[in-house]
């Protein structure tokens, strides 16, 4: 066993008046958050997408192994290639995969299997969850926590985004499979989620739609089970 090394913790402690300040500051930014699907293929600067991937290989993570890793993608012609094999499956999808009851819910949102934006961005981000790793010597190294490690980064990186004024997608084209052919990662790395990055479109628009009410997501100590 490894005998673990401390040193105190780098903390900044804020009056209650500023905490509350920061809170509601963050919140409504935060808020004022929605997943773009037209994005303008103005150039963004390559130091925002570093930081928002730096903010995200920056979050908590089973063991502290961060079994990511982050394809930036932004040459036109692979961005293309990504294009046509995630339509390929969408169409699939639309056409003859989704039930019926998965193509009602998507409706409000108004998505079909046309994915221009992953050309247009800028930037594609590609998110790879490491199912394991691999040490120095070849051997398997047992990574945990994995999905909620990489959900987490990923949370950050939108968070990110969205303070330095970029929009993104969660964008799952399913499945995935093709991402890691394309982007020539190794077999422990599975695609876990391509974010699209850049400024909206001029005449973007979003779905109309409402965030639950506080009170339908929040419960302080015990429910009635009902
Ligand atoms: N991945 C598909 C379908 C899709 C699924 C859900 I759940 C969404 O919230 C949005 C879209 C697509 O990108 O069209």
């Amino acid at each position: 066993m490894t005998v673990p090394e401390f040193v105190p913790l780098d903390f900044v402690r804020l009056d209650e008046s500023e905490m509350v300040a920061r809170a509601r500051d963050f919140y409504g930014l935060m808020r004022r958050r929605r997943s773009v699907r037209s994005l303008s293929s103005e150039p963004v600067p390559r130091e925002c997408v570093e930081y928002a991937v730096r903010t995200a290989a920056s979050a908590p993570s089973g063991a502290n192994r961060q079994p990511w890793r982050f394809v930036i993608v932004d040459d036109t012609r692979l961005k293309r290639e990504i294009r046509v094999a995630a339509e390929a499956e969408e169409r699939e999808n639309y056409k003859r995969r989704f039930p019926p009851d998965w193509l009602e819910a998507l409706s409000v949102l108004g998505t079909d299997w046309h994915k221009p934006f992953l050309e247009d961005a800028p930037y594609l981000v590609v998110v790879f969850k490491q199912s394991y790793g691999v040490a120095e010597t070849g051997s398997r190294v047992t990574n945990y926590y994995v999905n909620e490690s990489v959900g987490i980064a990923c949370g950050l990186f939108i968070a990110a985004l969205h303070t330095m004024g970029l929009a993104t997608l969660t964008h799952t084209p399913s499945p995935m499979g093709f991402l890691a052919r394309l982007l020539k990662r190794p077999s422990n790395e599975k695609p876990y989620i391509l974010f699209p990055v850049g400024y909206p479109a001029a005449d973007a628009t979003v779905p109309v739609i409402a965030r639950k009410n506080i009170e339908d997501v929040v419960q302080w100590n015990q429910g009635t089970g009902s």
